[in-house]
């Protein structure tokens, strides 16, 4: 075996040539990598004893894409193209052998090779989207050639990997291999040899892409299909613009024309904000009084108490991921009610084809539903997701204290509650999940754990009133409420919102949710909020009765203005004295959004939250905001955040209001010209 660079080896099985890429821990496609395969596949071909080479990884995957790290830095020699052309212009056949996940960069690798194999677990994908890009080594060009132009913008266009079956089917692969994989690899490339079959080379395929040729409708009626998910974001438009060229030019002309399309979406914002993301993403697994070996629970079973939409919701997370889960209720009907929910949402994921009716019930079969919370005593983990008040709270974990296992994590699904609180009701606080000064690392390291296996993403905050999420849209709220009252409604609200894209805006959003709800909560504790309390004492709760802060058709979800609510708001604002101005989208943009930084700061500064980009991964999943800009702390960097201190500044003194006065964690960055996502 021959050491090519430090992560690719050349080694020789009889006439075969094996490089193997070794590149922890995704073997992405970094310097030395595209160096060791440029260097390797020459001496392979430059080797009169050599016929044919294989392309197979080390460690857990094949090559997952470019090295996203190297993504904005000095390009570096050879680039991934000419390593490409002289994969697929070699003399000798190249066969690409793919465990794990060939992905972006490294799909593109074997689509230069000309034969591919991989094992029945193997996944193919072109994922790039997610980053804001599209395959830019002639992924778009060379797909729809081989799996014909429907499927390859499909693929591309949802970066989703198919499986290795599925490759097979469209003729992304040759083989389905078994055993030993570079054996297998081999086998094939002898094969190959033996029975004297062609350089298969992409390039000069063309029968999957003729049909769609000067057929500009085929495009337009993709692009119609995916309008929806794909709103706001730059790259699917590019990739759709990049497979028109891959139909309607020669091949090389093709590559140039997906060239500037991948330059023009590199130096793109939201790619920018995208590969942040991506970081952000990964960076809130780590938490750094936890190492990252400390052992996790084996989570084998779990009980979720309360069969309300959020109970309901976390059982079939764990049914989903195949763990048992039983769900505890008081009364039968509600648990029959909660459990029926259930069925019907996964009947109706079935009825999309999304799932079949034996996955039904079999996630069904793994939930089971009681009333008696001794039913409890052998779970792993206990989710409580109850109503929103303490006392309930601290009842429900007191009970569970006396009959869950000694070594069970007792979690609480609160939003707003003080975990402390709902710990102290039992004798084991730290085992109960949310308490930093505790630093309960197992704990942590299992509800961590369990998310991820639940294929959720979990982020590790500290306690604090409504924690990150609702903390922070706590502020929104104030200020949308309070813009209405001066001049904008609703609707101009909400849209200003959807257009920076969010899915929809806090009015609709209240609608959705119920407006009951923080009526209830404000009646509680004895707090006003006009024009909310005013539309609810006419009985609009939101969606669910018909009206809200809208209107709603029957059977239909889409918001529509309401001029009864127009005459609530303006009624109020008359008895609150306020003079009704027009305001621009801008300064609704800004005063929605500005006061979530600042209380993002703060939370910072607090130690709430470990890092700013740990606050954007909880508003990219938690709560809508838009993945092309990154969260809002990130976006506020975006904007530099003297501009941002200094409009809250300025609002400050316009309305005498010490809301807006600037986080101090936020003057000092902006002092210092620092953001906070970068230094
Ligand atoms: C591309 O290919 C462009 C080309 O078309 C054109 C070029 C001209 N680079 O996710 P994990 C790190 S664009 C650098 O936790 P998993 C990751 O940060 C690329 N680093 O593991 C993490 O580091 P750490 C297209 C990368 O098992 C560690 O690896 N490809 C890269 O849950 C483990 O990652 C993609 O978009 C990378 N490409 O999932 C694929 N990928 O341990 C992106 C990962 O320090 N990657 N890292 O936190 C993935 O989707 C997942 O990582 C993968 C493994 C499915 C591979």
């Amino acid at each position: 075996m021959t050491a090519i660079t430090q992560s690719v080896d050349l080694d020789r099985r009889g006439r075969v040539a094996v490089l193997t890429v070794n590149n922890p821990p995704v073997n992405a496609l970094s310097q030395h990598v595209r160096q060791g395969l440029r260097d390797g596949v020459k001496q392979a071909i430059a080797d009169a004893g050599v016929g044919a080479i294989v392309i197979t990884c080390a460690g857990r995957t094949f090559i997952a894409g470019a090295d996203i790290t190297e993504f904005g830095k000095p390009p570096r020699e050879p680039g991934l193209h000419e390593v490409l052309e002289l994969i697929e212009g070699s003399p000798k056949p190249v066969v690409a052998a793919v465990h794990g996940t060939a992905l972006g960069g490294g799909l593109e690798v074997t689509l230069a090779c000309h034969y591919r194999v991989g094992v029945k677990d193997a996944r193919f994908g072109l994922p790039e989207v997610k980053l804001g890009l599209l395959p830019g080594a002639g992924g778009t060009q060379r797909l729809p050639r081989v799996v014909g132009v429907d499927k390859a913008l499909q693929m591309m266009v949802s970066g989703d990997p198919i499986r290795a079956d599925e490759a097979l089917k469209h003729g992304l692969i040759d083989e389905i291999v078994e055993g030993e994989l570079t054996a297998a690899g081999v086998a094939f490339a002898e094969k190959v040899l033996k029975d004297n079959r062609p350089l298969r080379k992409i390039r000069d395929l063309t029968e999957k892409v003729t049909a769609a040729r000067g057929k500009p409708e085929v495009f337009a009626e993709f692009r119609k299909s995916v309008a929806r998910q794909t709103r706001g974001f730059r790259a699917p438009e590019n990739i759709i613009k990049a497979v028109e060229a891959a139909v309607n030019l020669p091949f090389d002309a093709g590559i140039k024309r997906e060239r500037e399309l991948f330059a023009e979406l590199l130096t793109s914002p939201e790619s920018k904000a995208q590969r942040y993301f991506f970081f952000a993403e990964r960076e809130a697994a780590k938490i750094p009084d936890v190492p990252g070996d400390t052992p996790a629970k084996d989570i084998k079973k779990a009980a979720v108490i309360g069969a309300g939409t959020m109970g309901g919701g976390i059982a079939m997370n764990f049914a989903n991921a195949g763990i048992p889960v039983t769900v505890v209720e008081v009364a039968k009907d509600a648990l029959d009610r909660g459990l029926g929910i259930v069925r019907k949402n996964y009947e109706a994921t079935a009825s999309r084809g999304r799932l079949t009716m034996a996955d039904v019930e079999k996630r069904m079969g793994l939930i089971t539903g009681t009333t008696d919370f001794d039913a409890i005593k052998d779970a792993d983990i206990v989710i409580e997701a109850v109503f929103e008040e303490m006392p309930i709270k601290k009842e429900v974990f007191a009970k569970l204290d006396g009959i869950a296992k000694p070594d069970a994590v007792l979690a609480t699904n609160t939003s707003t509650l003080d975990v402390n609180e709902i710990a102290s009701a039992t004798k084991r606080t730290e085992s109960v999940i949310g308490m930093h000064f505790f630093s309960p690392a197992n704990a942590i390291a299992t509800a961590m754990t369990v998310g991820r296996r639940i294929a959720k993403v979990p982020v590790l905050v500290g306690v604090c009133y409504g924690f990150v999420g609702n903390r922070m849209l706590h502020q929104r709220g104030l200020q949308a409420e309070k813009l209405i009252l001066e001049g904008a409604l609703p609707h101009q609200v909400d849209k200003v919102l959807t257009n920076f894209g969010f899915p929809m805006g806090p009015f609709a959003m209240g609608d959705l949710a119920g407006l009951d709800v923080g009526w209830r909560i404000r009646k509680g504790r004895g707090t006003k909020s006009p024009v909310a309390d005013r539309i609810c004492e006419l009985g609009r709760f939101g969606q669910k009765t018909g009206l809200g802060y809208f209107k709603y058709e029957k059977g239909d979800r889409t918001p529509i203005p309401d001029p009864e609510v127009e005459k609530i708001i303006v009624d109020v604002a008359t008895d609150q004295g306020i003079t009704r101005r027009h305001i621009t989208d801008e300064e609704i943009l800004q005063r929605l959004l500005y006061p979530m930084v600042n209380e993002g700061a703060k939370i910072l500064d607090e130690k709430v939250a470990i890092r700013a980009s740990d606050i954007d991964v909880i508003w990219v999943y938690g709560y809508g905001w838009p993945v092309y800009r990154g969260g809002p702390m990130f976006w506020a960097d975006q904007i530099g955040l003297k501009a941002v201190r200094d409009k809250m500044a300025e609002l400050q003194k316009a309305t005498g209001d010490a809301f807006w006065t600037p986080a101090p964690l936020l003057k000092r960055l902006a002092d210092e010209g620092k953001g906070f996502t970068s230094s």
